[in-house]
């Protein structure tokens, strides 16, 4: 991939102030790769059976959302590429390496689809796609999104606020957190025939972080639905914390008293906490989390407290011990 070459290089040289890919990987998923890519291997040859293989979409195939309404969330910073945020991500669902979810997730079916409300709330029930997100207007959010694995990129989401969602289903008092949970289907997602983590992927917020202005559901992205990859078709975008809190392909919001048992807290609780707040003052137990590595640029720039927002978010966080909860 000619946009990613740059970085690819530099994986390559392995200079001492490079990250290098297999310091920022759990032991765990750095040999199930080998398998996984046996298995995808057997199915792209039609040896295992597996869902048909649909190649990546490009930014014009794919259906334009309208209207979108501009907003002021823009850092202003230089957008990735299309290119860039669709070819270069995670979705463990879909294999363990950058470049597997654009190979594998374009042939997930997304309609139909539902979603499923559930737990401390008056308004429950299963909703289609098309009803779920019906009432909110869409608007474009350029936000920064950084990864644990100290990568960062800017993306511009197409969403509406998850607060107005889950205004609608009005929770009730007990309602402390919000958990997501993405789609499970072995058959179509061959790294949940893997047991890498425990699937379904789950996450959660706490409900005053839901209800934060900035946290949205996003269903597209560069004015066009969302790519397989990225999720498709509705996925949560939480700008101010590490990437593996935006959970993809949902399925299921439910509300609860207690504390989710999120996937990677759970897969690690030691270096993988609830909040996962970007902190570039609490490091990774194996990696530095001081600074990032933008996609498409050379130099590594100095990591943001909660990635920049704290003007938004910081005040849900007061009086935490940000050590603690990490
Ligand atoms: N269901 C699911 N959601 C997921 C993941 C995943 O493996 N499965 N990976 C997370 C991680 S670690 C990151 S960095 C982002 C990457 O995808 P994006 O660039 O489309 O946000 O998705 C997050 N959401
Ligand atoms: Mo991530």
């Amino acid at each position: 991939m000619a946009t990613l070459k740059g970085l690819s290089m530099h994986i390559k040289s392995g200079r001492a102030w490079q990250l290098r890919e297999s310091e920022v990987t759990d032991e765990s998923v750095y040999r199930a790769r080998r398998e996984f890519i046996k298995t995808a291997g057997l199915v792209a040859a039609g040896v295992l059976v597996g869902p048909r293989l649909a190649a990546a979409k490009t930014l014009a195939e794919l259906r334009k959302l309208k209207p979108i309404e501009q907003t002021k969330y823009n850092p202003g910073e230089k957008l990735n590429t299309y290119e860039q945020i669709t070819s270069y991500n995670n979705y463990y669902e879909f294999g363990f390496e950058k470049s597997d979810p654009a190979r594998l997730a374009p042939s997930l079916r997304v309609s139909p689809w539902s979603v499923r409300v559930s737990g401390e709330a008056e308004v429950t029930g299963t909703y289609s796609l098309e009803d779920l997100i019906r009432p909110y207007p869409l608007e474009e959010r350029i936000y920064r999104h950084r990864c644990v694995e100290a990568w960062s990129m800017v993306i511009p989401w197409v969403g509406f606020p998850l607060s107005a969602l889950i205004k609608r289903f009005k929770p009730t008092s007990r309602a402390k957190f919000v958990e997501f949970t993405t789609l499970y289907d072995p058959a179509q997602m061959p790294g949940q025939r893997t047991d890498v983590l425990a699937w379904p992927y789950v996450e959660g917020l706490r409900m005053d972080e839901a209800m934060n202005e900035l946290a949205i559901i996003a269903v597209g992205l560069y004015g066009k639905e969302l790519p397989g990859q990225d999720g498709a078709p509705i996925r949560l975008v939480v700008p101010w914390k590490y990437g593996f809190k935006s959970i993809k392909s949902i399925v299921r919001i439910h509300f609860r008293e207690t504390m989710p048992a999120t996937t990677w807290a759970k897969a690690a609780p030691t270096e993988y906490g609830f909040y996962a707040n970007v902190n570039p003052h609490v490091d990774h137990p194996r990696w530095s989390q001081a600074r990032e590595r933008r996609i498409g640029e050379f130099f590594k720039r100095p990591t943001l407290m909660f990635n920049g927002y704290g003007e938004y978010v910081a005040a849900l966080y007061k009086g935490m011990d940000l050590r603690k909860y990490f």
